[in-house]
């Protein structure tokens, strides 16, 4: 009888201890479970980093990756196009599951993105030609952003008057931006382009401010500077001012920040209009275009973000001194559902 009782305690025992392993069992395999979960990878591979609107689309871009849980890898060639290819190379290595390129030059990115496809990595590009039909390309449409701010300017100026150009060949969005001035030249027989100056380096205002002293000081008429870029605007204005000629010499920009809005709205600005998307914003799209094809869905081969003419009196008229209070003034340029990523 002892014996019997014995031999029960020890199967409820037994059968304790099994269940036991059975928690520990289903416990194991929700933790493997979970690690084998491993979030998407995108490496973002940048040509340039600095300056209010590659700081900005940078922000845009992490934001965005985190919101999605994205392990998002960095690279910033900072201008150096060798080493922007080297990081193609490096982001082929490191298996990640897409590819988001910055900008670049033909001839340095069109053999790295080739290399990442053939290695069976998609690729997003921004202001970059990678003359692939399988790259979907994001830009701000340039034309438009040109057109905007030009025919601000050919309004203002009575379509005629001598004009400096900034302009820096090479660049994919400042050489389409470019195609709109030729063509609004040709429109308007009556604009004189006097110089064409222009520098991308790491002070581009700085050394804009240099170019654009040089040539006002050469050519007294000039009544209008195109800087479609906002380091070659901020470079514009510093020159103006330096010479007092706020009241001569209006400015016509392209993007915006904080930054700029207050350079904008100082007293007696001369840059007047700038036309520009929110950089952010445009940074948060590459990335879930480069999500949506690491995770298997499709997206446009040409996708468009919206630039808005932002004038100085619009800023001034509705007290905008910043980006959080020009995103509600103008709420077209929030996109949200573009490329939509739930
Ligand atoms: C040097 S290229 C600078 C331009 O890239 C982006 O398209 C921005 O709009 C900026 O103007």
């Amino acid at each position: 009888m002892r014996f019997r009782r014995a031999m029960g305690l020890l199967a409820i025992l037994a059968l304790l201890v099994a269940a036991c392993g059975d928690d520990t069992a289903s416990t194991t395999t929700a933790a493997t479970t979970t690690t084998a979960a491993t979030p998407i990878k995108i490496a973002l591979v940048r040509q340039l980093g600095s300056g209010d609107y590659f700081e900005q689309w940078q922000a845009g871009a992490v934001a965005e990756a985190e919101r999605l849980g994205v392990d998002l890898q960095i690279f910033n060639a900072e201008g150096d196009n060798a080493k922007q290819a080297l990081d193609m190379e490096s982001a082929v290595n490191a298996g990640v599951d897409a590819i988001a390129v910055d900008h670049g030059f033909p001839e340095t990115m069109q053999p790295a993105i080739a290399a990442a496809l053939a290695a069976g990595i998609p690729v997003a590009a921004f202001d970059v030609d990678a003359a692939d039909a399988r790259v979907p390309q994001i830009e701000q449409s340039d034309h438009l952003l040109a057109q905007l701010a030009l025919d601000q300017m050919v309004a203002d100026i009575g379509g005629q008057g001598d004009v400096i150009y900034v302009y820096v060949a090479g660049f994919a969005p400042l050489d389409r931006r470019n195609e709109t001035w030729v063509q609004v030249k040709a429109d308007n027989p009556g604009i004189n382009e006097v110089a064409q100056i222009g520098v991308v380096n790491d002070s581009i205002a700085a050394s804009v401010a240099d170019q654009a002293k040089a040539a006002l000081q050469a050519n007294p008429n000039v009544v209008a500077i195109f800087a479609p870029f906002d380091e070659f605007a901020k470079g514009a204005v510093l020159a103006i001012e330096e010479l007092g000629l706020q009241d001569q010499v209006k400015v016509y920009g392209a993007d915006i920040s904080t930054a700029d809005i207050a350079v904008m709205t100082e007293t007696n600005s001369p840059w007047v209009a700038t036309a520009a998307t929110d950089p952010a914003n445009v940074g948060a799209v590459t990335i879930r275009a480069a999500y949506l094809l690491a995770t298997g869905g499709t997206v446009p081969a040409s996708v468009i973000v919206t630039p808005a003419l932002i004038t100085q009196g619009v800023l001034l008229a509705q007290g905008v001194a910043n980006m959080e209070a020009l995103r509600v003034a103008f709420p077209g340029l929030s996109t949200p559902d573009l490329i939509p990523v739930p």
